[in-house]
């Protein structure tokens, strides 16, 4: 009985893997050059994707989701980024930190009237941890608001965001009480079109580009305590909460777009002749695409058994951070080495790899850098 359920799922995971494959090759892979030379958020293509049931995926069907679980879900980040990283990356951030921090902390009526528009991509969904002077150092936040009946009235700048301008909602984290304690720190809902609230400078990126980056100005913006989720002094808590299931759409987001590199790189090795003979025959060559090969799969495995924790429910704190550390550090290296092995070709935009290569980089400092996650995994092995 178990053996069938086990086969049944398998061939689910086989039809949402070809189905998000098909809707990457038809609808994303003949823009990818023309979003990124555009730095275009290709906000249709989102709410195309919400058709296909893929920005709600860890929500129950109540709410308007897939209902389906962490494996699933990296296998659709992997399918997208594999294409480009840039939607990949926006597809994790819709999904993992807006809309995961609503499924996680909203009570039942703020579930209800949020998710089923998010799932659905009616509204896309922004998350604002980041200030100017606060990366790594998320405690440090300056954004303050501060009770005013039954409003706060929110004051700061929110930097680095995700769908700053074209985000419908966003969960901005902002702080209640004192500056650089845990329990300062508060999660508050926010929608487009509140007074005060605008979006301010969109960033100039060197990858990532088809992902919208802004900030976020408020400016005495009132907004509802209605829009509070969970209690006030819990948002830091919360935040790395949403963190840590984040990470693991990172991990997903380098691992599609190292296997993204690492396919473009064996076509080309077989291709490409030198000296008489495809250069996939020196060993040279076949040596990177073997290097590139097993650090994939030990990326997956690391990301695979964090997505399996996450599922069971499981602490995964540490297994998140090191599948994120190092499915990303193997990106940034597939990706060079893909470059290496088209050569002059690699670099230049006619070709896939170079987008591959400023891509990777990100997923080396976004949703905390690989420092920050030596530091998460030192401490968790160190107490
Ligand atoms: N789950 C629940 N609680 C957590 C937690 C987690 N995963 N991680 C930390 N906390 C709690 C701690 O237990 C502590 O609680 P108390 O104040 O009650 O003691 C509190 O949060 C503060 O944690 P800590 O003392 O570890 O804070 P530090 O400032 O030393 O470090 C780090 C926190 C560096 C881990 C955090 O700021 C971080 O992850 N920074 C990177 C931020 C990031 O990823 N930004 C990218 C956003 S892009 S979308």
């Amino acid at each position: 009985m178990q053996l069938h359920s086990e086969k049944q799922e398998d061939e689910n995971r086989q039809l949402v893997r070809d189905m998000v494959r098909e809707f990457a090759e038809k609808n994303i892979r003949p823009h990818v050059m023309e979003w990124d030379e555009a730095q275009h958020f290709p906000v249709e293509t989102f709410k195309a994707m919400g058709q296909l049931g893929i920005m709600g995926l860890l929500v129950p069907e109540t709410y308007g989701g897939a209902g389906l679980g962490y494996q699933e879900y990296v296998d659709v980040i992997v399918e997208i980024a594999r294409v480009c990283g840039g939607v990949g990356l926006s597809l994790a951030a819709h999904n993992s930190l807006c809309t995961g921090h609503i499924l996680a902390f909203g009570n039942e009526e703020q579930k209800r009237s949020w998710l089923p528009r998010l799932t659905g991509a009616e509204w896309i969904g922004a998350w604002a941890l980041t200030e100017a002077g606060t990366g790594s150092d998320a405690l440090g936040m300056a954004t303050t608001a501060v009770s005013d009946g039954d409003c706060y009235v929110v004051n700061g700048t929110k930097n680095w965001i995700t769908h700053g301008q074209s985000g419908d909602i966003v969960v901005v984290m902002v702080r209640t009480g004192e500056k650089g304690r845990s329990q300062g720190v508060s999660a508050l809902v926010v929608n487009k079109g509140t007074p005060g609230f605008v979006s301010g400078k969109k960033e100039n990126k060197l990858g990532m580009r088809a992902s919208e980056t802004t900030e976020l100005i408020f400016d005495n913006c009132r907004v509802p305590k209605a829009n509070l989720l969970g209690r006030e002094g819990e948002g830091f808590k919360q935040a790395m909460q949403v963190l840590e299931g984040g990470r693991i759409s990172i991990a997903a987001l380098a691992l599609g777009i190292a296997k993204g590199a690492h396919e473009a790189a064996v076509r080309y090795a077989k291709e490409r002749h030198q000296f008489g003979q495809p250069i996939a025959n020196f060993q040279g060559i076949s040596f990177k695409l073997a290097d590139m090969a097993t650090e994939i799969e030990a990326a997956e495995l690391l990301t695979r058994q964090a997505a399996d924790r996450k599922n069971r429910g499981v602490s995964v704190i540490k297994q998140a951070a090191m599948a994120k550390y190092y499915a990303s550090e193997v990106a940034v290296k597939c990706a060079t080495e893909a470059v290496q092995v088209f050569g002059g070709y690699g670099y230049t935009k006619d070709f896939p790899v170079e987008k591959y290569y400023r891509d990777a980089k990100l997923c080396t400092i976004g949703e905390g850098t690989s420092e920050i996650q030596k530091l998460v995994i030192a401490r968790e092995i160190l107490k």
